[in-house]
């Protein structure tokens, strides 16, 4: 397949090329490298030491003879370019990571916010626009969220994007029907993945476009069986505390000697899938795209579910790191429970990789190999929900100003 690869630059974007590329597709990104321009933005830079795009698709090409391609294009501000380049090149399928994707980093400041909801629904509207436009028929794969559901469960499953409904009808009859699981976004960015499956739900009604959303949980880990291949072909790996998730957070803050920044009581349980994981999702949703005029294909892209106070002990098991629980710089819900379906991409064969000691540690290593690039300074989460809540965060959790809990 030709598969242009959008926001192929980022953290999953990279790997995802990569893996396409080597399982033999023609893969085109493009990119307008505003990841790299908000590293500058913040003052921070990747754990691990990263190429310029045109050097790591020139190692790529070097060590197994396929070609990436790169373009420059913006495709939130870029229309025209963007149109011209996908009238040229008509891709079979588009995979979508051209996004904002760091709540915290949503949440900053009004202009963050503005950004964020003109990047991200500007870039997928374009894209959806151009595609009706040029009477394009490829297969848009796009990387939503499970923020999209909120994190609360009523005691049954999160369902894969809709769920079933019975409607008493005026007359007294009982009508059953499926809808988009309610949204409750928690974040700007998060409400963004919201906006964009409206979009998705009216011009696959409106137009027949085939298009996959991939509600993804948290991403752990950095390398894949291809990042691995070439020291110049790693992966991006974020510790700050606009970029940095969760579990790959505490596993650089054991290896550099940070306490563990546990927000609130810990209580918070989300969904979790391993970065290898996440391309071979990507990879078998591109393999079963959904016909056309057919209802958007959701799945859920995660493998397993954790509390956050539970990730921190066990990494401070196996690494003797401190936990410290501070002041939660977010709204969000102190405790939940999580229960999510996952059955459509297991049934498409998926072996998930599982969260164990033995990786963990693995990762800590990587961490700790590039330990000396870390400025401390910018681990702490600073970037609060709300104005009343910036008043409590807290900028030092290594000045023991709160108390250390193992
Ligand atoms: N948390 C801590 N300590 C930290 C950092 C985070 O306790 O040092 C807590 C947060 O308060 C939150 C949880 O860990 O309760 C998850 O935070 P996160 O930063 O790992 O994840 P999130 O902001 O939800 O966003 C990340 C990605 C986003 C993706 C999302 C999937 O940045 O692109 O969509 O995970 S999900 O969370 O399932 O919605």
């Amino acid at each position: 397949m030709k598969i242009a690869v959008m926001g192929g630059d980022g953290f999953i974007g990279w790997p995802t090329s990569l893996h396409l590329s080597d399982a033999g597709h023609e893969v085109h990104i493009l990119d307008n490298l505003s990841r790299r321009w908000i590293d500058t933005e913040l003052g921070v830079q990747s754990l691990t030491p990263m190429d310029s795009i045109q050097e790591r698709t020139r190692i790529w090409h070097a060590e197994t003879g396929r070609r990436i391609h790169f373009n420059l294009i913006d495709l939130a501000k870029d229309y025209e370019l963007l149109k011209t380049w996908l009238a040229e090149h008509r891709p079979d399928a588009i995979v979508h990571f051209a996004e904002q994707r760091a709540a915290p980093y949503s949440m900053k400041s009004d202009r963050h916010k503005n950004y964020t909801v003109n990047n991200n629904v500007s870039a997928t509207h374009n894209l959806l626009n151009a595609l009706v436009e040029l009477n394009l028929d490829a297969h848009l794969v796009h990387l939503g969220t499970m923020g999209v559901y909120g994190y609360s469960t009523v005691g049954a499953a999160i369902p894969e994007g809709y769920l079933p409904v019975g409607i008493e009808t005026a007359d007294g009859r009982s009508v059953s029907q499926e809808i988009l699981y309610p949204a409750n976004p928690g974040s700007i960015y998060h409400m963004t993945k919201c906006l964009d499956q409206l979009l998705f739900q009216f011009y696959a009604k409106n137009d027949g476009l085939r298009i996959t959303d991939l509600h993804q949980g948290i991403v752990w880990g950095t390398h894949t069986e291809q990042t691995r291949r070439h020291q110049q072909l790693i992966n991006r790996f974020d510790y700050d505390g606009d970029y940095g998730t969760v579990l790959n957070r505490f596993l650089i803050q054991a290896a550099i000697g940070y306490p563990l920044t546990v927000h609130g009581t810990g209580g918070q349980t989300r969904a979790f899938i391993h970065i290898q994981d996440s391309v071979r999702c990507i990879e078998l949703a591109l393999k079963n795209p959904p016909q056309r005029n057919a209802r958007v294909e959701i799945f859920n892209q995660m493998t397993e579910t954790h509390r956050v106070r539970d990730l921190a002990e066990m990494i401070a098991k196996i690494s003797g790191a401190e936990v410290v629980r501070l002041p939660n710089p977010r709204k969000e819900a102190p405790e939940n429970d999580l229960i999510v379906n996952n059955d459509k991409f297991l049934n498409l064969g998926l072996a998930p990789i599982t969260l164990e000691a033995g990786l963990l540690s693995e990762i800590v290593d990587v961490a700790k190999k590039y330990a000396y690039r870390v400025d401390r300074s910018r681990v702490p989460a600073v970037s609060a929900w709300t104005k009343d809540i910036a008043a409590t965060v807290n900028h030092d959790p290594e000045g023991k100003r709160l108390k250390s809990v193992s």
